[in-house]
């Protein structure tokens, strides 16, 4: 029998609409091309977890947890603790975003043994014929780990062509328990890239990847577009590329192929703002005819000066000019923004409002998510939140508090979180209702009346920038808690 590999997606927050677990899949791919046995254990579609983990890690070479910042960390604790526990022999080994940018503090835990920084196909086949064969773990790219009371870091590994890699095993998971309702019916996660060039000063792609950016050929995605519809029934894409769009040539050859093979896909993505204007017409069609049903663009701010700190390379026209773009095609639009970037958090929330209005003026129907900067570390703005007070968690567990929900930077007051919370979560959408709530305010009855009131209500709010007194913020917030 073939050596195991126990690879593990630690819980999230919410455990509805679970998208594929994409990175452990991604390690799969050569794990099994290099002979060894791989075994997925989702987290989040299974209750209880740790008994089927605990399960998939005896006997197994090592135990991979794949960790990003906030939340998961405090499962990955948890489950971790529950091997050293019961298989103390099993090496366990953390690998995604937040072990990558804190390899030291994340081996100080005695519940990790071992870290694999950045892209983690070739360290963690590596690892696996090591210690199969017994033999030293030095000089594996990207991993760290402890050696006599020593704790060894490695640098990140270079981004590697992932054109090598075998095609994603969508065969290592239950498939029909990753089908999301989302662009349609059965919406599943692919990847197709890793990396990207830019350096946005709040996002850690720049330490992982190195500013690089590596993309299956055209021709694998339609392939593995064409298995996922053909042998899975998928019939809506959502990429999990955080750059899908970096080869323009590549994007048409994708969309090309999309039509020519007569895929019924709708699809989504994420998108630059400048990246998408500055397409031509023509591909800015084609991306539409192929299925594009919804882009995530970053707009972060309307204020120019808040762009220009975060190194963004876009302007507030550029985000208009994207709705604009998106409206024309009939793509829907959903727009990030972040608040609380250092400088004048306060005159940023009158700019970003006002740029809010004009993607709504330009269609309604367009998404507007806000967010708080939290200076993930491995962000270029990293060292400068610490300049400005910001504590970093002191350990590992403490960094699972940490998201961009909630207020990490002593900059910004809790009094400027209510009022962004109240303005562009609360008072905003009902002012420009989408889709979802303007079906609600259709409706016959009560509670149809009393959404229609608020419509009227918040429009005059916002229009005035009138928020004092907010008694149905007030309100709302009782309800929920
Ligand atoms: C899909 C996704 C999600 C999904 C969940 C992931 C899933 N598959 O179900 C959802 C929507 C739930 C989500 C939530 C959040 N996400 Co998210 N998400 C992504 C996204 C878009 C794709 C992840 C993916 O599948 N990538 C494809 C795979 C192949 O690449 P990969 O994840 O990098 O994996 C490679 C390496 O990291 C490494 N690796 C990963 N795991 C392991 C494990 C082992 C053992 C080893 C050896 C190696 C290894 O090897 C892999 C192959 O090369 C990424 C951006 C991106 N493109 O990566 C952001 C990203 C991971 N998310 C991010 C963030 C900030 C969040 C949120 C905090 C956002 C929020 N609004 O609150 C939450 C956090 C949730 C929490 N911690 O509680 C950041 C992570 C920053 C950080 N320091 O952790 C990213 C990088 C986006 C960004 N550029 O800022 N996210
Ligand atoms: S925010 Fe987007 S464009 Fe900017 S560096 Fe991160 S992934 Fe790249």
């Amino acid at each position: 029998m073939s050596e195991k590999i126990a690879l593990v997606f630690p819980r999230l927050r919410r455990e509805s609409n679970v998208w594929a677990p994409l990175p452990l899949m991604a390690l799969a791919a050569p794990l099994q091309e290099a002979g060894f046995a791989v075994e997925i254990v989702d987290g989040r579609v299974i209750n209880p977890h740790i008994p089927d983990i605990l399960e998939a890690a005896r006997g197994a070479l090592y135990i991979g947890l794949s960790v990003m910042t906030g939340l998961q960390i405090r499962d990955a604790v948890a489950i971790s603790r529950a091997v050293k526990r019961s298989c103390p022999e099993v090496p366990v080994v953390w690998g995604g975003y937040h072990a990558s940018m804190l390899p030291e503090q994340t081996l100080a835990e005695s519940y990790v043994d071992i870290v694999i920084r950045g892209q983690g196909q070739i360290p963690a086949t590596e690892l696996a014929r090591r210690l199969a064969a017994g033999t030293p773990l030095d000089g594996i790219p990207g991993l760290c780990y402890k050696r006599d009371g020593e704790t060894v870091i490695a640098d990140y590994p270079a981004l590697v062509d992932i054109d090598q890699f075998p095609p994603t095993p969508y065969d290592v998971i239950d498939t029909e328990k990753y089908m999301v309702n989302d662009v349609a019916t059965r919406t599943m996660k692919y990847f197709s890239s890793q990396g990207c060039p830019f350096g946005c000063g709040f996002c850690a792609e720049t330490s992982m990847y190195g500013r690089g950016w590596k993309g299956f050929s055209a021709q694998r995605v339609v392939d593995d577009l064409e298995n996922l519809v053909k042998n899975y029934g998928v019939n809506g894409v959502d990429f999990a590329d955080t750059n899908f769009f970096v080869s323009k040539r590549r994007v048409r050859e994708i969309c090309e192929g999309i039509i020519e093979r007569g895929l019924d896909l709708k699809w989504a993505a994420d998108v630059r703002t400048r990246q998408f204007i500055d397409f031509p017409e023509d591909l800015q069609q084609l991306i539409r005819d192929a299925g594009c049903q919804r882009l995530l663009l970053g707009a972060e701010s309307g204020s120019q000066e808040a762009l220009e700190h975060i190194g963004k390379q876009t302007t507030v026209e550029d985000t208009l000019k994207a709705a604009r773009t998106c409206n024309r095609l009939g793509i829907i639009a959903r727009f990030t923004t972040m608040f609380g970037f250092p400088g004048q958090p306060q005159k940023d929330i009158e700019a970003t409002l006002k740029m809010i209005e004009g993607i709504k003026a330009i269609n309604p129907d367009f998404e507007v998510h806000g967010f708080f900067f939290a200076p993930y570390p491995g962000a270029p703005m990293y060292d400068e939140a610490v300049r400005l007070g910001f504590m970093p968690p002191p350990h590992t567990e403490a960094w699972a508090d940490f998201d961009l929900t909630e207020l990490h930077t002593p900059w910004v007051d809790p009094v400027y979180k209510e009022k962004v919370d109240m303005i562009i979560d609360f008072y905003m959408p009902f002012a420009s209702p989408g889709p979802e709530l303007k079906e609600k305010m259709s409706a016959g009855g009560a509670k149809a009346l009393a959404y229609r009131g608020m419509h009227e209500l918040a429009s005059w709010r916002v229009k005035k920038r009138e928020f004092r007194v907010p008694l149905e913020w007030r309100l709302k917030r009782w309800r929920s808690r």
